[in-house]
């Protein structure tokens, strides 16, 4: 990658994503885009931002074009709960916006990361250590959405030659853009509350188990893919990734024993725990570590001790 354009940029993943690609590739090689105005403000430095709808193709496009990108990295969407109460709106951005990301990626012949998640897989799917290759009947719209892109994304490849990558993220944990409108949010959630307040209730029931991943993990899996030697890779599209999996009960007790007094109560959203106990309990990640090393750096406690201290430092406690 020498050129990259980022969509989504102000996002969770987003925001974070540029300023590491800055990192590496230098700060006027990575074009964050969103559909929000005010970059500035949201502290994703100072290299190039233009303000993109991504349902726009021709603009989508035309930004492509103005700054010669290799390599799109598309991560704007709707997440699982906000499409549950508005499908049409999830499926326009969420579908629109990839199509034309692909054919951007088509005529300026860019490589192209687009996110699939353990929301392609649904109910008759294998709950626990779900193979990357299996049954995929999802039953919410953000499902129906990542299942039809991720076969959209191996058509690119295969029709068009579009060398197209992705991997399947799981519930992703950071300190930095708090997330929005997700089912795995509540692992974001219940960070901030334990250091803000010592106690959380969670929108989703003991006893649930999803996979999760701690945001510096997903970066470094992102980058890694993009910049894998392609004769390694089998699967390109929708790679089972994830560095842990664990219920509400499970973060909690990993929390307390670092703030004793931390306490977790339970007002479960039946909307949001419908979703999850559609998904895995656990995804198998070989076949990403097989063919491009993919190998997460933190479990469950390394996560903890490091949430809570850049948390504490955030708010100067
Ligand atoms: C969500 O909860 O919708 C996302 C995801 C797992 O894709 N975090």
């Amino acid at each position: 990658m020498k050129t990259i354009l980022v969509t989504g940029a102000l996002g969770q993943i987003g925001s974070e994503l540029v300023m590491k690609l800055r990192s590496l590739y230098g700060e006027d090689h990575v074009v964050g885009t969103d559909i929000r105005s005010n970059a500035d403000d949201l502290g994703i430095g100072g290299g190039p931002y233009e303000t993109l709808d991504v349902t726009d193709g021709k603009r989508f496009l035309d930004i492509g074009k103005k700054y010669r990108v290799d390599a799109v990295i598309h991560l704007a969407a709707l997440l699982s709960a906000k499409a549950e109460a508005q499908p049409q709106r999830a499926w326009h951005l969420n579908m629109t916006g990839l199509v034309n990301g692909l054919e951007t990626a088509r005529e300026l012949h860019c490589q192209f990361f687009a996110p699939s998640s353990i929301a392609a897989f649904g109910p008759s799917t294998p709950q626990d250590q779900t193979p990357q290759d299996t049954i995929q009947r999802p039953t919410t719209l953000y499902g129906v959405t990542k299942v039809s892109g991720e076969l959209l994304c191996d058509y690119y490849y295969q029709r068009f030659g579009v060398d197209t990558r992705g991997v399947r993220f799981p519930g992703l944990i950071s300190y930095v853009t708090p997330p929005g409108g997700g089912t795995t949010d509540y692992a974001v959630e219940i960070y901030y509350h334990a250091v803000q307040h010592k106690k959380y209730t969670s929108y989703i029931a003991a006893g649930t188990k999803m996979d999760m991943m701690y945001m510096p993990d997903a970066l470094d899996a992102t980058i890694q893919l993009m910049e894998a030697d392609p004769t390694k890779l089998v699967h390109r599209n929708a790679f089972n990734i994830s560095a842990m999996s664990f219920a509400p009960e499970d973060v909690a007790a990993a929390i307390q024993t670092r703030i004793p007094e931390f306490v977790l109560t339970y007002d479960v959203d039946p909307v949001r725990q419908r979703i999850a106990e559609s998904w895995p309990n656990s995804i198998d990640p070989s076949c990403a570590v097989d063919e491009w090393g993919f190998r997460p750096r933190y479990d469950l406690e390394s996560m903890t001790d490091d949430m809570l201290q850049k948390l504490r430092i955030k708010r100067g406690t």
